[in-house]
């Protein structure tokens, strides 16, 4: 595994199953520079199997302030701003496409390219004090991050709009309404229950997560006849696994839990 640089703006713990990645370059309100970003590339593709899931949190009062915009200054160069662009595409190509589920933890700051990280990652849990920005508008750029392909995703193009022509912030809540985020909680507790939810999927078999992460986006982009013969094919896959048929035996034999009901 490609272990962080200390100078890299990462550090990298594993408890159990569970990878945990903190940005950590609060100084700059884990502004996220070109070094940060390939460490994040080098990270994703570098997981031994044994780790499951990976839960991605940042340091000091704000989760992300995006692009770090003291590297954009410079000589106008158009195939370096295209290269760049790409470079992120690849690393967040690994987070999305990558072989374990992903849980963000997001406060204060999600801003940018700080969204666009958080959208690269499935499962999103916004504590109370986090806000959400796309202020490249506002310094006169576009997102370069693959925002522009996610975040509408998520949220819908109008806002998408709204928030880029404007300026507009959504709160931790107006973002949960808008489906920005799947969790909200109090402050300080979104990284203890992103571990949480992270060792749960961590215990799914690999062939369900498999199918969840790169079958499931893609038949719901699919045509629908595309998508109905995907899922068939994707369903028969799963549930030939050994591993299926010894859960599915484990519950007709009364040894595996229920489904249990909202708390
Ligand atoms: C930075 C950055 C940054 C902070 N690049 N240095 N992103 C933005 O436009 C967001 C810009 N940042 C902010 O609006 C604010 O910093 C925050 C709301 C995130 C946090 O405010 P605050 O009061 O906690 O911190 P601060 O005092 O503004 O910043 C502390 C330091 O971090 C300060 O540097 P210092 O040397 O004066 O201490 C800031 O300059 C620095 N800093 N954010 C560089 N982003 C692939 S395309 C993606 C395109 C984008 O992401 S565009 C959005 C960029």
């Amino acid at each position: 595994m490609a272990e962080p640089n200390p100078a890299s703006g990462l550090s990298l713990s594993i408890e159990g199953a569970v990878a945990i990645i903190r940005l950590s370059r609060p100084a700059k309100r884990n502004a996220l520079s070109e070094t940060m970003v390939a460490g994040l590339r080098d990270l994703f593709a570098s997981f031994p199997t044994s780790v499951r899931a990976v839960v991605i949190h940042g340091e000091g009062e704000h989760f992300c302030a995006g692009l770090d915009l003291s590297e954009v200054g410079g000589e106008p160069d158009l195939a370096g701003g295209i290269a760049h662009s790409l470079g992120w595409h690849r690393a967040f190509q690994e987070i999305e496409f990558g072989r374990v589920p992903v849980f963000s933890v997001l406060h204060g700051a999600v801003v940018g390219g700080g969204f666009e990280l958080a959208a690269a990652s499935h499962i999103r849990i916004a504590e109370r004090s986090a806000f959400f920005a796309l202020p490249e508008g506002q310094r006169g750029i576009f997102l370069g991050g693959g925002g522009s392909v996610r975040i509408p995703r998520l949220i819908g193009v109008p806002l998408v709009q709204d928030m880029m022509l404007t300026g507009r912030s959504l709160s931790a809540e107006e973002a949960r309404g808008a489906g920005a985020c799947q969790y909200l909680v109090d402050d300080g507790t979104g990284l203890a229950l992103a571990k949480q939810l992270a060792a749960k999927a961590a215990g799914n078999a690999d062939m369900t997560n498999f199918a969840v992460i790169h079958a499931l986006p893609r038949i719901a982009e699919a045509d629908p006849s595309i998508g109905y013969l995907t899922e068939a094919l994707m369903a028969s896959t799963a549930q030939n696994m050994p591993e299926a048929k010894a859960r599915v035996r484990d519950f007709l034999s009364k040894r595996a839990a229920k489904v249990a009901r909202p708390d």
